[in-house]
């Protein structure tokens, strides 16, 4: 099923100079940038973004280090993308993050993880609602595209 999902490259990865190596890797996996911008998050958008996470421990700390910094938002598309996606993203945790993922590779601990990708269809739809209008949103279509449909 082709899929859209939410994709956030966060503000430790954004200083750290990975924007590019992390869109690269996404793009070369063959997922359609359907979306993207770069802004500073406003505490009361990271703070619904991550309700789920409202009340733990970690939660004052990470709703301050995604405010911390400019991000980069962003919609993906194609077949399956959110679990495709969160493969290539790998564990919440780096250090049990499999080599060849982005965690895995470019990160070692849980509170600088780089990025943020949608873990369901649910999320995904609310995540992107959140972040972009629907008219930021481009629809195209691509050579290899027809193949898959
Ligand atoms: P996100 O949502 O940022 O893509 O990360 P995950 O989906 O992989 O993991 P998550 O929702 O469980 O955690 C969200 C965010 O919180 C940070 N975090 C998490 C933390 O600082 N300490 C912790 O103990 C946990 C579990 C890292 C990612």
């Amino acid at each position: 099923m082709i899929e859209q999902t939410f994709v956030m490259v966060k503000p430790d990865a954004v200083q750290r100079g990975l924007v590019g190596e992390i869109i690269q890797r996404i793009e070369r996996k063959g997922f359609k940038l359907a979306a993207m911008k770069m802004m500073r998050i406003e505490r009361y958008l990271a703070e619904q973004h991550y309700a789920e996470h409202s009340g733990k421990p970690f939660f004052r700390e990470l709703i301050d280090f995604i405010c911390s910094g400019p991000v980069v938002a962003m919609v993906w598309e194609g077949e399956e993308a959110i679990a495709s996606i969160r493969k290539l993203v790998g564990s919440t945790n780096p250090n049990d993050a499999t080599p060849g993922t982005i965690r895995g590779d470019l990160a070692i601990v849980t509170a600088f993880n780089l990025i943020h990708g949608s873990d369901s269809l649910r999320a995904a739809e609310r995540e992107i609602g959140l972040f972009f209008d629907h008219n930021e949103i481009c629809q195209y279509a691509r050579g290899m595209d027809s193949w898959l449909n």
